[in-house]
């Protein structure tokens, strides 16, 4: 069993071989100009601070043998997965399937919709394409971590109160064990990042903990 004492608000405890590595939506599609992030109106620039940490934990957590997934947010072709409510809401400068500098918008098999170069999967990661912000709704994710035996989730990725936070929500109500690594989760708006860190955590842990990648680098083997 490793432990990090540091955790909020009390030390987190995994075992190596029932916890997996999480990273939620590192998508150029968020994290490079041009992709949906940017359509939204946001700031790409406040998400990229995740990448060299998350890259430095991806390391460390391949090397001590960790099961690694990784998910994708985006929708197949013709749309047929992407309900009206997400298509149509808000004003954005181009919509979701709309041809971008990217290709098109979120969409499933284009550029923008893939993992940025810094932390492509390795061979044999699973990479999870969900339709929704919740890593668990309609996908195979849960049936693919009970059949690994995996309980415990170290949570990374973008954004930290949309599906950084919906996935954490799913996990925890589905009895996973929740660390959420707050230099390797980013958000558009700063404040969001602090509430969103302090709502998982408050409550006697209410959701989850939080701690830093570096706490985690320091115990894995
Ligand atoms: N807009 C925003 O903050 N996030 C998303 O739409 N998706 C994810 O968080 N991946």
């Amino acid at each position: 069993m490793l432990t990090i004492a540091a955790a909020r608000p009390a030390a987190y405890s995994f075992d190596l071989s029932t916890t997996a590595l999480l990273v939620i939506d590192m998508q150029r599609d968020f994290l490079e100009p041009g992709g949906f992030g940017a359509s939204l109106g946001n700031d790409v620039e406040q998400l990229r601070r995740t990448i060299t940490p998350l890259a430095a934990l991806l390391a460390g957590a391949r090397a001590a043998g960790l099961t690694v997934v990784h998910t994708r947010e985006g929708h197949l072709p013709d749309l047929s997965d992407c309900p009206p409510a997400k298509l149509h809401r808000g004003a954005p400068s181009l919509r979701i399937g709309d041809a971008g500098p990217n290709g098109r918008i979120l969409i499933r098999g284009e550029y923008g919709h893939d993992i940025v170069d810094e932390l492509a999967p390795l061979p044999g990661e699973p990479v999870i394409d969900k339709p929704g912000k919740g890593a668990f709704y309609a996908t195979g994710l849960d049936a693919l971590l009970t059949e690994r035996n995996i309980h415990s989730l170290l949570v990374t990725g973008v954004t930290t109160e949309v599906c950084v936070h919906t996935t954490v929500r799913e996990a925890n109500d589905r009895g996973y064990e929740c660390l959420v690594l707050a230099d390797c989760v980013g958000s558009y708006f700063p404040e969001f990042q602090r509430v969103g860190l302090d709502m998982i955590a408050a409550q006697g842990g209410i959701f989850g903990w939080v701690a830093e990648s570096t706490d985690v680098l320091a115990v894995l083997p």
